[in-house]
């Protein structure tokens, strides 16, 4: 029998209903249950984050690692890497997700130079080919990590210095034909150190021009591979950089627009980068996907008593439930998905603890998806939020949306029909309502 890193999991994790007892199974995941046309596996998209599941050891800022996997023991960093590729396969199989994603540097250690790196990842590729192959499990995105190694400490293509700048397009390259190999679905940049720390040494309007080029180069080069997956944009507002360009949804969207890349790029919406950013989660989504521009999420949380990225697991269901509201009036994320950007607490030591942390958040948003669902079908907040708008779909509202009308002609009305009423925008019923349907 082939080596097992998880002995104590000796089967699927099974759906057992809500009654169930049983850690270790699902309350509320039930992949092929249907809601409304879909099945929940095909709403939710699970992915596996491989950075933090498989090559998470508890390190914190203060402490370090706190738990030492057995896959991760190897004195070879390829064999260990191919054991570690070996366990996350067991892992996803075990856990039933679909998908999982990997920065480059996750599955492949990085060499002596850079064609070094460039093979270790070719060999590493190849093995993933041949596991998704075997198991069915696929890639939902994949990245490059342009923000750990300390030549990037000043940018990678926002770096003053334009050598540093063609290595990070070097590494893009690479992990873009990795993850066309390995037919991802989406390829996402999340700008780690795209950004400055004092204005007194940065030439902002250079960076950010620096930064469109990329994208540019980068959508060219797909476009010369053939690679067809959805470009995602990460916002986050800071950390590691003081401020990152892509600070949140809105900013993103107007750099987009501002450097001719709004058509190949979505965005790639995580929650917590959300609270960093200090919008909600549901803020940032929204803002995506009134711009037809939600192409996938980051399902984690962060502390609101703790000022950095925690990325807890979500177990939050009022959370999750707004969030799935707003994926399920887009009608889905398309090739995106939930990936879980998460990690087990520092105290969390034991392989299976990866389990419960991946049960508990996949249970959160099924949950969610449910609740939003019967909240969508009852028209219970969409017949609110119309009734609200109503005044703009006759008369005098309906000729401002459609510009037919002028402020001489508003005034004039006024003058006519008198000062306006108020009307009660009834949030604290709202919000009941809200709390029985999480029930
Ligand atoms: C870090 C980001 C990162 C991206 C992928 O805060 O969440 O993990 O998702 O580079
Ligand atoms: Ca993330
Ligand atoms: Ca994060």
């Amino acid at each position: 029998m082939a080596k097992t890193y998880f002995p104590e999991i000796t089967k699927v994790i099974p759906f057992e209903g809500k009654a169930s007892k049983n850690p270790l199974a699902f309350k509320y995941y039930n992949k092929d249950q249907k809601v409304g046309n879909k099945t929940m596996a095909e709403h939710l998209r699970f992915s596996v984050a491989y950075w933090h599941t498989m090559k998470g050891d508890g390190s914190d800022m203060f402490g370090s690692a706190s738990f030492v996997r057995e896959w991760l023991q190897a004195s070879d960093p390829l064999d260990r890497a191919r054991e570690t590729m070996d366990a996350a396969f067991e892992f996803f199989q075990k856990l039933g997700v679909d998908y999982y994603c990997f920065h480059d540097r996750d599955i492949a250690p990085a060499g002596a130079t850079f064609a070094q790196s460039c093979k270790n990842l070719q060999v590493i590729v190849d093995y993933a080919k041949q596991l998704q192959k075997e198991t069915g499990v696929k890639l939902l995105w994949g990245t490059a990590n342009l923000f750990g190694d300390p030549i990037f400490t000043s940018g990678a293509s926002t770096n003053p210095d334009a050598h540093i700048f063609a290595l990070a397009a070097a590494q893009v390259k690479n992990a873009l034909d990795a993850t066309l190999a390995l037919g991802g679905e989406n390829y996402v940049f999340w700008g780690g150190r795209e950004g400055y720390e004092s204005l007194l040494n940065t030439d902002m309007k250079h960076e950010q021009e620096q930064l469109a080029r990329f994208f540019h180069m980068a959508v060219d080069y797909a476009k010369k591979i053939g690679f067809k997956g959805q470009f995602l944009i990460e916002p986050k507002p800071c950390e590691p950089s003081k401020h990152q360009y892509d600070t949140d949804s809105a900013t993103t969207l107007a750099f987009l627009r501002q450097y001719d890349l709004i058509d190949y790029f979505k965005l790639n919406v995580e929650a917590n980068h959300a609270t960093l950013a200090g919008h909600t989660f549901e803020h940032e989504l929204t803002v995506a996907s009134i711009a037809g521009k939600l192409g996938s999420v980051d399902a984690n949380r962060g502390d609101l008593l703790l000022g950095w990225d925690t990325d807890q697991f979500p177990t939050d269901l009022y959370a999750t439930t707004l969030a799935m509201l707003v994926i399920l009036n887009q009608n889905g994320l398309g090739s995106g998905g939930l990936n879980f950007d998460a990690h087990p607490r520092r105290s969390s030591i034991d392989p299976v603890d990866l389990f419960h942390a991946h049960i508990g958040g996949m249970d959160a948003f099924a949950r969610g998806l449910l609740i939003a669902q019967q909240i969508i079908e009852d028209k219970a907040l969409s017949g609110f939020i119309a009734e609200r708008y109503a005044s703009y779909t006759s008369g005098i509202g309906a000729k401002i949306m459609a510009g037919q009308t002028n402020f001489v002609e508003l005034e004039k009305y006024v003058l006519d029909n008198g000062l306006p009423r108020m009307k009660s925008g009834r949030l604290e019923m709202l919000e009941n309502l809200i709390n029985n349907y999480i029930h």
